[in-house]
């Protein structure tokens, strides 16, 4: 299996991480921000993350692929659906300050070129602004993502989301979170960065294990 995908971008973080649950061996595509034509020709869009299995069928839509290849139920998909509003708000709620937070510095890590850099924070400042302006205002995201972890993510860890096992809305929590670990000087709150490396831990991730092979 191949899975094409960008390293900072929380979707592919999360097949990546469910991958590694499931213990599913795939071979790494990191494919640059500019770079249209790939998915395209794979799915239509241009949308990561993409697999592409060994019969040559490509799947994007980080849940769909993660279910597919979970057949034997391993990441206790039904936490997620007993909690499925409340789970998807959240997730949405913490893109945001993530996103501001991270995107700025996202395209200074070994994954951007000149090209793909500017391909990205052209298309991004469209939705939010200019970059310089998100880190000026950086107090306020970092108050905003602080507050969702105190309020709605850290009262439901039993140790993990609504559940005593690791769970597909623990992938989900983890991936969009895992940018923060960029961001200069932010520590996320000791239970948290526990709970993400027990994460980290259990599906074998490393982050940008791309960038050093
Ligand atoms: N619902 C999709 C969302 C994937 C997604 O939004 N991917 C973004 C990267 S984080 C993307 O490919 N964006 C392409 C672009 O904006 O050029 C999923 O869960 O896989």
């Amino acid at each position: 299996m191949k899975l094409y995908h960008y390293v900072h971008c929380p979707f592919c973080v999360r097949v990546r991480i469910g991958l590694g649950l499931l213990r599913l061996p795939y071979e790494s595509k990191v494919v640059p921000y500019n770079d249209e034509k790939t998915p395209v020709d794979l799915t239509g869009v241009k949308m990561l993350p993409i697999i592409v299995d060994d019969e040559g069928k490509a799947q994007n839509e980080s849940l769909d692929i993660l279910k597919r290849f979970d057949t034997a139920g391993i990441l206790s998909w039904s936490t997620y659906e007993t909690n499925k509003e409340e789970v998807d708000a959240l997730i949405a709620a913490i893109g945001n300050p993530v996103h501001s937070l991270c995107m700025p510095y996202w395209i200074w890590t070994p994954e951007f070129n000149e090209e793909s850099r500017s391909y990205f924070q052209k298309k991004k400042e469209v939705k939010r602004g200019p970059f310089k302006n998100l880190i000026h205002n950086k107090e306020k995201y970092i108050k905003e993502l602080n507050t969702l972890i105190e309020e709605k993510i850290e009262p439901n860890l039993e140790p993990f989301y609504k559940s005593s096992t690791l769970t597909i809305v623990d992938v989900m929590i983890a991936a969009h979170l895992w940018g923060m670990y960029i961001f200069p000087e932010y520590q996320f709150d000791p239970s948290i960065h526990q709970y993400l490396q027990e994460i980290k831990k259990s599906a074998r991730f490393d982050y940008h294990g791309d960038f050093w092979i």
